[in-house]
This record gives structure tokens, sequence and C-alpha cells, in this order.
């Protein structure tokens, strides 16, 4: 359907040399090393491939940080969220062609490819307007003539790493929301994913060529152990702002904690919906097939668990069964397809591996089940009937597998879905106040995020993003994310001829 190489062109990618993985305020292709090769998952065919950054370069990367930070501080917040506010006029006008390049190399269907650009002007606007209220608090002095009060300053860079589902959205909310505080980012993202970051640093190029502000925004492509783990220990990388698995952030947090630095995790997520007998169930079955289905089951927000109550269980199951087999799944870039590929033979054998521990166990596979044989990452959307604490369940597996589950009450499937050790999202379907009220009452979900009558995937970005538990406990993206991207300063003034103590202390020489 499209002419690819025209399309890569229109973003700035050559598809036959080899593009520049490093973004330092200067590109640069000269790399020793063997250039990193660029998949699509919807045929397994290569795309393009970018010179992979070295140790050296990470280190070019952080010192042209550091300069570009020592002018960027001081630049008013309002004038920084300019420079914003131009960076999402311009994915405006590439928003199809970088949706598509998203969908080309991750592998998630166009409307998602779209989408997640439409997520990045989001956080362009929402941060624009943010630059205008990074508010401190005033408070009340015990002390005569002394004012006191407190305000938020930049931090220093801020070390972005990123996964391949969301491979330039999750990078906006770091940076965009960096920016307006004055913040400068080094940005890792994955090696699956990486001409989706040589277009968008193409974009982020121009505009602070534009503005003069090159070196606020970098990015470096290339091996973990090169460009990745060195953040990690690196004093001059303030904060650690890292998306992918738990194991991974078992890895990151420790080691970023050891040197007193910051980090901000988004890892695994195990997200349940609740189906109460009162739900209106049309919408649930329509939230349960966008939330285990959608992104062919690569969302950390992905549904991957469903507790139904008795009255309806078996009845809902059946709609569900009935609706995953009119799911096309296909080529991600043919409007008619639902599910796209999985993002690569690894994440296939992941699949396979988790259906046959799901068998042994004996889990019974209601529908799909299967690798499908073509060319390409396919894999059947499935849902498996199980008994309550199914060992399987517990495990975050990036495909698409959703356990179905009964439970008596409502409290039964609060308990049930808070009995895992990840905690990002939850949903409950019900029509009761008081049943809805509960879930979102102290005792109920024990997520970063609960919802009612609404999925667990597709969060807007006005919300702060992330969960407890093993999920890190982070939040990025809305609200008042952005004070971790600030550190706070108290600050108390005396305009008085005294010096009194606080808590009344007296202490002067006679
Ligand atoms: C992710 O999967 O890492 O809520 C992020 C959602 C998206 C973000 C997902 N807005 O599904």
């Amino acid at each position: 359907m499209h002419d690819l190489p025209a399309l890569l062109r229109r973003l700035g990618i050559d598809p036959d040399g080899v593009n520049p993985g490093l973004y330092v305020g200067s590109f640069s292709s000269a790399s020793p090393k063997p250039p990193l090769a660029s998949f699509a998952p919807r045929d397994g065919a290569p795309i393009a491939s970018v010179s992979r950054a070295t140790r050296e370069d990470y280190e070019r990367a952080v010192r042209s940080g550091e300069a570009a930070f020592r002018e960027w501080r001081s630049v008013p917040a309002p004038v920084r969220g300019e420079l914003v506010r131009q960076l999402g006029d311009e994915l405006r006008r590439v928003k199809d062609d970088l949706g598509a390049l998203v969908s080309l190399e991750c592998g998630k269907i166009l409307t998602e490819g779209r989408g997640e650009v439409q997520e990045m002007i989001d956080i362009a606007d929402f941060a624009c307007g943010l630059s205008r209220q990074l508010y401190g608090l005033s408070m009340h002095s015990e002390r005569p003539q002394h004012r006191m009060f407190e305000q938020w300053h930049p931090l220093g860079t801020v070390g972005c790493i990123t996964a391949f589902n969301f491979p330039v959205a999750v990078w906006a909310w770091n940076a965009f929301i960096a920016a307006v505080c004055g913040d400068v980012t080094l940005w890792k993202p994955s090696e699956k994913t990486p001409l989706c970051a040589v277009a968008v640093n193409r974009i982020v190029d121009r505009v602070l060529e534009r503005n003069g502000r090159r070196g606020i925004m970098n990015c470096v492509i290339g091996d973990v152990p090169d460009v990745g783990e060195p953040m990690l220990d690196d004093p001059r990388i303030a904060l650690v702002s890292a998306t992918g698995s738990t194991r991974m952030g078992r890895i990151v947090g420790p080691r970023v904690a050891a040197r007193f630095g910051r980090s901000l995790l988004e890892l695994g997520g195990n997200n349940a919906i609740i189906v109460m007998d009162d739900a209106d169930l049309s919408l649930a079955l329509s939230a349960v097939l966008f939330g285990a289905v959608g992104t062919a089951g690569q969302r950390c927000t992905t549904t991957r668990r469903l507790f139904l109550h008795p009255a309806i269980a078996k009845r809902f199951t059946e709609s569900l069964v009935a609706a995953y087999a009119k799911v096309r799944i296909g080529d991600p870039l043919d409007d008619a397809t639902l599910c796209g590929p999985l993002i690569d033979a690894d994440a296939v054998a992941g699949f396979r591996r988790a259906l046959d521990e799901i068998r042994r166990q004996g889990g019974e596979v209601l529908c799909g089940g299967r690798v499908l044989d073509r060319p390409g990452f396919y894999v059947e959307p499935t849902i498996v009937r199980a008994p309550l604490g199914f060992a399987p369940s517990r495990e975050e597996v990036f495909a698409p597998i959703l356990y179905v589950f009964e439970t008596a009450t409502l409290d039964d499937a609060i308990r049930a879905q808070n009995d895992v050790p990840q905690g990002l999202s939850s949903a409950v379907f019900t029509d009761s106040v008081r049943r809805a009220e509960t879930f979102l009452s102290p005792a109920g979900s024990d997520c970063g995020i609960a919802n009612v009558n609404i999925g667990t995937s597709g969060a807007e970005i006005g919300g702060a993003f992330g969960g407890e538990k093993e999920t890190g406990g982070g939040r990025e993206s809305g609200s008042d994310a952005w004070k971790q991207y600030m550190r706070r300063q108290t600050c108390t003034v005396n305009w008085g001829t005294a010096l009194p103590l606080a808590q009344g202390v007296s202490f002067r020489v006679e």
C-alpha cells in the first residue's frame, strides 16, 4: 500500500545507506561497530540500518548536554515551552508519515501508530501550558518579617531509556516535560526501533537548530553496554527514566540508587478487568477486546486477566470468543487489520513457551494459541480459562494471552486482581455506584491506574502514568509528574532587623 522508500526519505531516513546513530547537536555515522539493522515485524524484512553509537559517543553526548544545560536552565520556562510548542507543530505535520513508520518498525496497526504520534502532540501541548505553571508553594513563617517558600529548579541531564512498544511517545513524555523543566535529555531508544528514533531526531534537530538550542535533546542509538548501562553509574545523569521489564528495573533501580541518583521506573504490568453482573456488557466487551488484542498484547497496560461474575461468565466468554474469531490478523499497514505481529522471533518464542506452560499446568485454551505459519511474527490472540491463582497468570508475557477467571463477589475479584506482583492498571465494569467506589477505595484496586467502565490501556496523557509494586512506582506524563524532573528548594528570607531562631532557641554571647 505504501511506497516505503519514499516514506522513509520523507522522514529523513536513507533506506540504502547507514543512518546516523548519534545525535549530539550534530550527526555522526562514523562508528567502528557494524551497523544496526532494523527489521519490519510484518514480514521480517530489513528496512534500513543505523550506525551504532560507541562508549566514546556516549561521552560526547553527555558533554554536549552538560554544555547546553548551563544555558538552558536559565532560559525562562515559558520560552522553553515555546520550543516544545514548535516541536508539537512539526509533529502535527508528519503525523501520518511518522505513524506509518511506527507501524512498520514496531508492528502496531496504523490507527495505533498514528495514535502514538498524537500522544506526542498532546504531551507537547500539555508541556507548553505547564511551562507557565511550574508552581511552588509559599508558607507562613513562624518568625516575624520572614518569608518562606519553595521553588523548583532544573535537575540537569535526564537519561531516557525507552522500549520498542512505544518507540516515540514515551520519549516525548520525558523529553518534553524535561525540556520545559529546564533539563536536557539523553535518549537511549530500543535497538528494535532505531529508525523511529532517527526520524524523531531529524525533526528535533530542525527545531533546535532553528532556535539555536542544539544539544538540549540528545540521542545515542547503540548497544546496552555502550550507551545504556553507563547512564546507571554516571553521576552526571541526574535522573534515569527507564521503561521496560521488571527484570531490567531490578538492575536499573539499585544501581542508580547506589550513587544517590534518581530513577523513574515504568516496568511490567499484569492488568485486569473485573466485569460484574450489572455491567453494560457491550461496553465491557469492546474494552476487553481493545485491551487484550490491541498492540498484539504488547502494551504495558494490556489487559491480561479477566475476572467475571458467575451470572454473566458463560455468556460473556462466549461473546468474547466470537469476537476474537472476527479479529483480522495481518499486515499492520493494512487498514483492515486489528492484530499485527509481535516484535520479533524472540517474542514468538516467548508466546510458545507460555502456551506450553499453560497447557502443562492444565489451563484450558478457549481460542487461539497458535503461531501462524507465514513470514513475519504472527500469533493468534489467545483466551485461556484457568482456576484462580493459576501460576502462569502471575507473569507478564508480552503477547496477546488473556486469562479468564470466575469470581463470586467484587471483594473476591479485587483480592484476586491485587494478588500479583505487578500494579499498573486495572478496571471494573459495573453500573453500581457502590461497587465502582468500592473498587476505587483504599481497600480496592492497588494499581497506579484504576478505571470504571473504561479498559486498562489507552490512558490519556493528562493523568500521571505509572504503577505500584513491581511496576516500579514511577509516574510520567501528566498531573504533577513534572516534579520528578526538577529539584525542590525551600527558601526562607529574613527582611527584618533581628535574627530570631526557629523553635524559640536562644543562642547569644553576652
Ligand atoms: C506502554 O505500554 O509502555 O495507556 C505505555 C496506554 C498508553 C501508554 C502505554 N497511553 O496504553
